[in-house]
């Protein structure tokens, strides 16, 4: 597909999320810097974003509550080609309860939290309803926005109400939803109070995106067996509706993370780095601590592997970076709790004076330096319990062209499918594998190392951010010319 028009005009994509990729700061009377802010979407967004005339809309990751200021932030935004949605009043139900309380708990199979009855504003209802409006509006600043023909690309579980509210308002604006968390098995989705209008508001777009084949049959079955609808090797059938449904596996721009390391600043931090850990070995666990990270889990094998194999003690080293995230909601703050408990038991026995088994960070890194860590380290420790795809795995293997490290990869994350080959798989859950798992990977001779690790590079290199981004698109395209066909489906 070329997305050029006759008179040279590129596509325009409105690339709708939950967060713009900037996080604004004020650093004055309606003075405002702007940066580029990470996460999974927004690395996976930036190999795609220049192909179009892309414009993003999101909110900016402030509270903005006085007009001026508003109309300052906004124009800033406007000029990285981004347009903000101010949703204060409703953030806290919106984002902290419904979105993360609520439904990404559901997404990774981990239930719905207790409902507290005690304080109206967190109850089930009100943050769903919080919920809808943040949906409208979403909806409202895309009207605004929205010119005949763009394509509109709206991203994860924060708005699944949208692809309705806008196909109500305009049946023709072409419409793709793509989930980055996994979607669960229909046992699990159907204790959700108002699953079937979530279910009929995504099914609403043309086309639904998913990163694996698991993800994208659970939710054909969960549609089928909680709407009674008809599923096809296609999408789903409703009532004359067809969607397509399909698997778009997300990547990194490989790009970006091989230059870096190239860089002579990288190369000096990737030195200080084996000077300070020189004798022993790396693992690395790069996670938002996030409970579906399995950071816990991780650390519990770590200790298992300590205990088992006193001859390693003194030579290997667990670097955790764990990026603060989400510290609004209850669960967030149990895990860290959680975490901190495990650090200090395992250091407190198995460290001394001169050295400590895990080098735990409460904070993100800068790009450079993820870059130096991601290629220093022997082995890379994933061990999500659930995990829509996981790029820390692409990226730790774009940075692995020299030392030829090894990917130990839970068998839950999405990355299992396409890394499996050239990873160590385990099942999180279990302490004795993890343990087995690492001794495994430190214990790998070169030859074995290496034919692992040109497999999966190759894959990271071809199954790119862009590559996702272009399917993804490209597919969204021949669904409008095959709309009438794709009836009979
Ligand atoms: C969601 C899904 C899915 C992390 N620490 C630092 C840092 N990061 C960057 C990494 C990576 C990104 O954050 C994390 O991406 P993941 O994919 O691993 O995880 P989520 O944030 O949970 O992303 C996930 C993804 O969406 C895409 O669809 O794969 O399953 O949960 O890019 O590099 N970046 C910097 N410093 C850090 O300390 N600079």
């Amino acid at each position: 597909v070329s997305y050029d028009g006759s008179c040279g005009k590129r596509q325009r994509l409105l690339v709708v999320a939950n967060r713009l990729p900037v996080s604004a700061k004020r650093t004055g009377e309606n003075t405002w810097s702007l940066e580029m802010s990470p996460g999974g979407l927004v690395s996976g967004l930036l190999g795609v974003a220049d192909e179009f005339e892309t414009k993003w809309v999101g909110w900016p990751g402030v509270d903005v509550y006085d007009a001026a200021e508003k109309n300052a932030l906004s124009k800033s935004l406007a000029e990285m080609k981004c347009i903000p949605v101010f949703l204060e009043e409703v953030f806290d139900q919106y984002y902290n309860g419904y979105c993360n309380g609520v439904l990404w708990p559901i997404l990774h199979h981990m239930g719905l939290p207790q409902e507290d009855h005690n304080d109206t504003n967190k109850t089930l209802q009100t943050q769903y309803d919080a919920y809808k409006k943040a949906n409208r509006m979403f909806l409202d600043v895309i009207i605004e926005n929205y010119e005949e023909g763009d394509l509109v690309w709206i991203h994860d579980y924060h708005l699944m109400f949208l692809p309705q509210y806008l196909k109500e308002h305009n049946n023709k604006i072409k419409i793709g939803w793509f989930l980055h968390s996994p979607f669960p098995s229909s046992e699990v989705f159907k204790t959700l109070p108002s699953r079937s209008e979530l279910l009929r508001s995504v099914l609403a777009a043309d086309l639904l995106g998913f990163h694996t084949y698991d993800f994208a049959s659970h939710f054909e079955r969960t549609c089928t067996r909680i709407l009674g609808v008809e599923g096809t090797h296609e999408g789903i059938v409703d009532h004359g509706k067809a969607t397509r449904v399909a698997v778009f596996p997300i990547g990194i721009d490989p790009n970006r993370f091989i230059k870096a390391c190239a860089l002579p600043e990288v190369r000096q931090q990737m030195t200080e780095l084996k000077e300070r850990f020189a004798g022993k070995k790396v693992i690395l666990g790069v996670d938002r601590l996030d409970m579906i990270k399995g950071i816990p889990q991780k650390f519990l094998g770590f200790e298992k592997f300590l205990e088992e194999n006193m001859d390693w003690r003194d030579k290997v080293v667990l670097v955790q970076i764990a990026v603060p995230t989400r510290n609004n909601v209850p669960e967030y703050r149990k895990v860290k709790t959680q975490v901190h408990g495990l650090v200090g038991r395992i250091n407190g026995r198995f460290g001394s004076v001169s050295s400590l088994p895990i080098h735990h960070l409460d904070c993100s890194v800068d790009f450079n330096f993820l870059c130096a860590l991601y290629a220093i380290a022997d082995v890379m420790l994933v061990t999500s319990l659930r995990d829509g795809m996981n790029l820390v795995s692409y990226e730790f293997i774009a940075c692995q062209e020299a030392k030829k490290g090894v990917l130990v990869l839970s068998e839950f994350a999405g990355a299992a499918q396409s890394l499996g080959a050239g990873a160590i798989l385990v099942n999180p859950w279990d302490v004795t594998e993890v343990s087995s798992a690492i001794k495994e990977a430190l214990n790998m001779p070169l030859e074995e190392r290496e034919k692992r690790h040109r497999v999966n590079f190759q894959y990271v290199k071809t199954h790119s951010a862009k590559k996702w981004g272009n399917d993804f698109i490209s597919e969204l395209h021949t669904f409008s010319e095959s709309e009438m066909k794709s009836k009979k489906i």
